[in-house]
């Protein structure tokens, strides 16, 4: 390193070491080790403007490895991006601070997505790099030509969501998707050789990606793989060998840098060590100027890409087009016409078929299960290997990464993800659907063969405890709809939550419609309502959701022939209906003293509805490989031996 861009790489280093001190945690050695490369990228080759962090060409960088997060910090504050001041770097990791533990994805501050489970960032920069390529494609080259640089560690390229969306990226020849692979061999328990002993460049390329070895120390090295990447025709990765805590006397290279302050003696070594005579969070005007002056830089470029941007009018808004609205209305009032029994799943697939060509910014896919998961209509478009012009993606049999990806796509330009998989396998999928639901992403997940259902497939695919675990998920809705009508308005919801991600959860069986009349009102939007009264006055409340609402209607009416009266209510979503007032709430509820609930799946979420006199129905072990309805009898899920219950209850 020349000596100069040493002294902006070491005021990365000693920001990040104090910080970490002053908070008595943290981890100082990746941004120490890290901090050349970073310096070189952000210097000469990152396109950024520190007063407008939402510039829509700007290159995207992402912090895979983000107990780093002081490198992030640092980087933003020298850079002079407003969200962080030195007053927030002091306050890292204390509470309210901008500078978390981890990165927590902020809009127009500079924090592009929140990080911390490692690899989650790899899969983010896939989608990021996806969503460049689309958007290219939609708005033209001259406008976005952007790059997505991500910074992953040993324990990044260790979890195997990396594997899936590094495989994927390949594939699809992302070329603007550059990672800067901090290769120091070191993780917590030690030398990586501990637990690895791959050969990372054979690895790579196998993917399809361009290898690149360098010394993360070297300038000229470093520069060259940068250079080289930005014309390549496929993804690249920079290997960079480094050295963790790089400064740190007695620290560097060994894993006691990786997580825990380095001590006020060491720390003083290192001062001493790089030459740096300035005070704890000191940064000398000079420097501070310099590194200014790169974040500088942007702001003119961005300026004249907005000239000519605003002339073309295209504007990407997290709000619905009326068009796109109307389209959805239109196919509710085309279900209540053709009745039919039909799976939601199905119901699904109409309703994406009326209205894909009217939103550009939806973008479907599943894992491998297109046809099963009903996600591909015949006016989707594949997106391809250097055809971006598409509108589906194929992310293979990789649900995570598929997660993952899609929350960079919703991140990147509000893009509105939806992908498919089994209702089971959101198992595979939590990491990332809840990094969606805390950075507030409209992402959409289409989870089909929600239960037993499901049939012959057996326990290994029929979910039970999915929708509960997915229910205890902050900032989640879980819409499962009972008919073709519920279904569209599911959609709808899911659709117009711009801050919360959906999981709709449908059926692999058919069913009967029980929503035939036209509404104006999206009376899912409610959360639960009432579907059928047997009597004026009732007995008690039977709350069902899904493919259980038509079996709560039979056992309703098998009731009403004993002289039992009940009133069904639908509830599609349990979190909307939280959310609704007391006094609707207590409508719905209040009503009788007796309820029962009734879901082919873990009775676990339903307690607090039906009270502790209420019964719920469900089934609390895994599930049976036989044709559906057999395995509905054989849990006990009939109108008939539900009715019996009810009736024993009330008889005694
Ligand atoms: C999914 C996940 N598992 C475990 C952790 C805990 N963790 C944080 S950092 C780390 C080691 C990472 O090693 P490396 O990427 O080499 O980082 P470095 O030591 O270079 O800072 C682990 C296991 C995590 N953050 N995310």
């Amino acid at each position: 390193m020349n000596k100069h861009n040493k002294i902006l790489a070491n005021a990365i280093r000693v920001l990040s070491m104090d910080a970490v001190q002053k908070a008595n945690s943290g981890h100082p050695g990746m941004p120490m080790g890290m901090a050349d490369v970073a310096t070189i990228l952000f210097k000469y080759f990152l396109k950024f403007n520190p007063r407008n962090p939402s510039w829509l060409n700007r290159d995207r960088f992402v912090l895979s490895a983000g107990h780093g997060s002081m490198l992030l910090y640092s980087l933003l504050y020298l850079t002079g991006y407003k969200s962080i001041s030195l007053k927030s770097i002091k306050n890292f990791r204390q509470l309210n601070s901008i500078c978390a533990g981890h990165p927590e994805y902020k809009p127009n501050s500079g924090i592009e997505t929140t990080t911390g489970p490692l690899g989650q960032g790899i899969s983010n920069a896939v989608g990021f790099a996806i969503g460049e390529e689309i958007l290219k494609k939609k708005i033209g080259k001259n406008f976005i030509n952007h790059k997505t640089y991500v910074l992953a560690g040993d324990g990044c390229l260790m979890e195997g969501i990396s594997h899936e969306a590094m495989s994927l990226a390949g594939h699809l020849k992302l070329k603007n998707l550059i990672m800067l692979f901090d290769n120091n061999s070191i993780s917590i328990d030690g030398p990586t050789t501990l637990a690895v002993s791959d050969n990372y460049k054979k690895r790579f390329e196998s993917y399809g990606w361009n290898y690149i070895l360098v010394n993360g120390h070297n300038e000229n090295e470093i520069f060259k793989a940068l250079k080289k990447a930005q014309s390549s025709i496929k993804p690249t990765v920079i290997s960079c060998k480094t050295e963790i805590g790089y400064g740190s006397p007695n620290k560097s290279g060994k894993a006691s840098a990786h997580g825990s302050p380095l001590g006020d003696k060491e720390i003083e070594l290192v001062r001493k060590k790089l030459d740096w005579k300035y005070s704890p969070f000191e940064i000398p005007k000079y420097i501070l100027n310099e590194w200014r002056k790169i974040g500088l830089k942007g702001s003119k470029s961005e300026k004249t890409w907005n000239k000519n941007y605003k002339k073309i009018k295209m504007r990407f808004e997290k709000k619905l087009k009326n068009k796109f609205l109307n389209s959805i209305k239109k196919e509710i009032i085309n279900a209540t016409k053709e009745i039919k029994s039909i799976a939601t799943r199905k119901s699904s697939e109409l309703l994406l078929a009326a209205i894909v060509n009217n939103c550009n910014t939806l973008i479907g896919g599943s894992a491998d299960l297109a046809g099963s998961n009903n996600t591909k209509t015949k006016y989707h478009k594949i997106i391809k290997p250097n055809d971006f012009s598409g509108n589906y993606i194929h992310y293979g049999v990789r649900e995570h990464a598929m997660c993952g990806i899609m929350n960079g796509l919703s991140l990147h330009s509000n893009f509105i993800p939806y992908g498919g998989t089994f209702l089971i396998f959101s198992d595979y999928c939590k990491p990332s659907i809840r990094l969606a639901a805390m950075m507030k992403q409209r992402v959409i997940y289409v989870m089909t063969h929600d239960s037993i259902g499901l049939g012959e497939d057996g326990p290994t695919h029929q979910p039970v405890e999915q929708l509960t675990g997915l229910r205890a998920i902050p900032n989640l809705n879980v819409l499962r709809p009972a008919d073709r009508v519920e279904t569209i308005e599911c959609w709808e919801l899911a659709l117009k939550n711009p801050n919360t991600p959906s999981v709709l959860s449908l059926t692999r069986q058919n069913l009967n419609p029980v929503r035939t009349k036209y509404s104006k009102y999206n009376k899912c939007a409610l959360g639960a309502y009432e579907i059928l009264r047997t009597n004026k006055k009732i007995d008690l409340t039977i709350i069902a959701s899904g493919s259980e609402v038509n079996l709560a209607i039979e056992t309703g009416h098998k009731l009403a022939k004993y002289k039992i009266y009940s009133k069904i209510i639908s509830m599609p979503s349990q979190e909307i209906f939280e959310l609704q007032s007391k006094s609707y709430k207590e409508k719905i509820l209040g009503e009788t003293n007796y309820k029962i609930s009734i879901e082919a799946s873990s009775t676990e979420s339903w307690g607090k509805f039906v009270g502790e006199n209420g019964l719920s129905f469900g089934i609390n072990d895994y599930g049976k490989s036989s044709p559906y309805k057999d395995a509905f009898k054989y849990f006990g899920l009939t109108s008939e031996n539900i009715a019996n219950k009810i009736k024993k209850k009330f008889s005694k």
